[in-house]
């Protein structure tokens, strides 16, 4: 059966929206108030939603509302959760897939929405419970008879971002005398680099591929295969796989141990599978990996609720679409006040920008409406001294999501001048909020404050696991609410194949060039050019 979902243009509120899009709410008009804040606050598994600095008022949320029930993006997102086959295009070939990443962390209760896919993700818990006992207890160690003490994370895309993200975000949470280190890009450099840093003897190579053919994974996996088998160490003791099942890499000889991820889990929303949990499990233990999914499988089943006061990340893709849609804003800032948070952004402009980056609808349409912004973001306050000069005063607004937590990760601070430095940190925080918000007028041209760059502040008390996973979740959910009111398919990523295959087929030039040396009287001023001609792509 195939159900026709609206356009967002085609919702009956979509003309209401856009006539109040004229007169949005003025934030310089001296309207924040105690109630306005009071009013414009959401809570929701550990975290604050504050959002009385976003161009928003009663009626503005009243419509959003009705964009919300119109789309029926709840319903959408149940079903979603249930298993039904949501990433495809209506008659044509697409992956035709279910998409259950939600089902990686629905494993608390004895009632999953999607039964199979939680038994799945079960097992695959209960393997690496049991490969982390083992580690722990001995039962599998070093060559030299040692613990192992480092992890080298070999992925792309979305088997390296989430993970990487996530690891970065929880190291004060990290295991004593436990590292790991990434490898991701093509670039030799990037693997040269790490290979330095470990002591291979002590050293684990968990690699993450879900397909088992990417190209970079699997010439980095040979690459440091090649480093072990110099220093006399069998690749076979020290490498983990992850991988889908009957992929390439579905080959449980050549390694330690496999886990496996599964067709239904889409790369980017990866991060709470196997992909995400071994080598977290290794920094962190298995329970903070539970703590991760807990947390993240309270906003799943938070997102359910229809009142878009009560949901943060339906509340944050609606806002987002007023934002984008209409009031015409192109990007979004993600500015987290956390140095944990390093490479959180990174992950969610993967996960954003891959997902909703689409320009036709569920049916094949084109469609007439913007989808997806531009992500960008650096944590706070760095960023302030770089680039909040464009978003205070510059031509272009910005719409900025704020992330901080009112308690550090180490609480190892100290007080000068009278404050402590997470104090600082929150001051400059809810300053940049307010100071976007309603801006400052003077006289002074060079010194005016226009104001109403929309804003909103996500607010915990910690950056913890469970907290992380929350996080994690709310913007999975936000960008597949988006992409529900879209129309769009968030799960697939066509976008990212024209130049990978182009690539491919250089390549197979470079290594004609290599073996024949073919083109060696060619010899020119312009190498790379010669180079596609041969290669027939010009
Ligand atoms: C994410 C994408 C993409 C993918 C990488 C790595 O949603 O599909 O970023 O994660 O291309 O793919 P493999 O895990 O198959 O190596």
């Amino acid at each position: 059966m195939t159900t026709h979902f609206n356009d967002m243009d085609a919702l009956p509120v979509f003309p209401h929206l856009r006539r109040m899009a004229n007169t949005p709410f003025d934030l310089t008009a001296k309207a924040l108030d105690k109630n306005r804040f009071a009013t414009y606050k959401c809570k929701m598994a550990g975290f604050d939603l504050l959002y009385a600095t976003q161009r928003i008022d009663n009626q503005t949320m009243d419509a959003l509302q009705e964009m919300a029930d119109q789309s029926d993006c709840i319903q959408q997102f149940l079903a979603m959760k249930k298993g039904a086959i949501i990433n495809k295009i209506e008659g044509y070939a697409s992956e035709n897939r279910a998409v259950l990443h939600t089902a990686c962390r629905d494993v608390f209760t004895q009632d999953p929405c999607q039964p199979e896919a939680s038994r799945q993700a079960k097992t695959e818990l209960d393997k690496l419970r049991q490969f982390l006992a083992d580690l722990d207890a001995g039962l599998i160690k070093s060559p030299d008879g040692g613990p192992f003490t480092d992890l080298i994370n070999i992925g792309i895309g979305g088997s390296d971002l989430g993970p990487r993200a996530l690891y970065l975000a929880l190291a004060a949470f990290k295991k004593k005398d436990h590292k790991v280190h990434f490898i991701s890009n093509i670039d030799p450099d990037d693997a040269a680099s790490i290979l330095r840093q470990c002591d291979l003897t002590r050293t684990l190579v968990n690699v993450v591929s879900k397909s088992g053919t990417t190209l970079e994974t699997l010439t980095n996996e040979e690459l440091v295969r090649a480093a072990f088998t110099q220093k006399g160490l069998d690749p076979a003791n020290h490498f983990i796989a992850v991988t889908g099942e009957n992929s390439p890499m579905d080959n449980p000889q050549r390694y330690l141990r496999s886990f496996y991820m599964f067709d239904y889990i889409g790369g980017r929303y990866s991060a709470t599978s196997m992909v995400g949990a071994v080598m977290l499990g290794f920094a962190l233990g298995y329970e903070a990996v539970l703590e991760i999914l807990l947390g993240a499988n309270s906003v799943d089943l938070a997102a359910e609720e229809t009142d878009i006061k009560k949901n943060i990340p339906l509340l944050m893709a609606l806002l987002g679409i007023w934002n984008h849609n209409f009031l015409g804003h192109e990007t979004l800032a993600i500015l987290p006040y956390s140095q944990a948070l390093i490479r959180f952004t990174a992950h969610l402009q993967q996960c954003d920008m891959e997902s909703n980056g689409k320009s036709i609808n569920r049916q094949g349409h084109s469609l007439n409406y913007q989808t997806g912004p531009i992500i960008w973001g650096e944590p706070g306050t760095n960023g302030q001294h770089a680039f909040y000069q464009l978003i205070h005063q510059g031509t272009t607004i910005v719409p900025t999501e704020f992330i901080g937590f009112r308690r550090s990760q180490y609480e190892e601070d100290i007080e000068i001048k009278g404050t402590i430095s997470q104090e600082k940190l929150n001051a400059n925080l809810l300053a940049q909020s307010l100071a976007l918000a309603t801006g400052e007028k003077n006289q002074n041209p060079n010194k005016n404050f226009p104001g109403n760059r929309p804003n909103s502040l996500l607010i915990a008390d910690r950056l913890t696991p469970f907290n992380m996973g929350s996080l994690l979740a709310i913007y999975e959910a936000k960008i597949t609410f988006q992409g529900f009111i879209w129309n769009i398919n968030s799960f697939d990523q066509e976008g990212v194949q024209l130049g990978k295959n182009l690539a491919n087929r250089l390549l197979d030039h470079y290594a004609a060039h290599r073996q024949d040396k073919k083109y060696d009287g060619e010899k020119n001023d312009n190498p790379d050019w010669t180079l596609l001609k041969h290669a027939g792509m010009i």
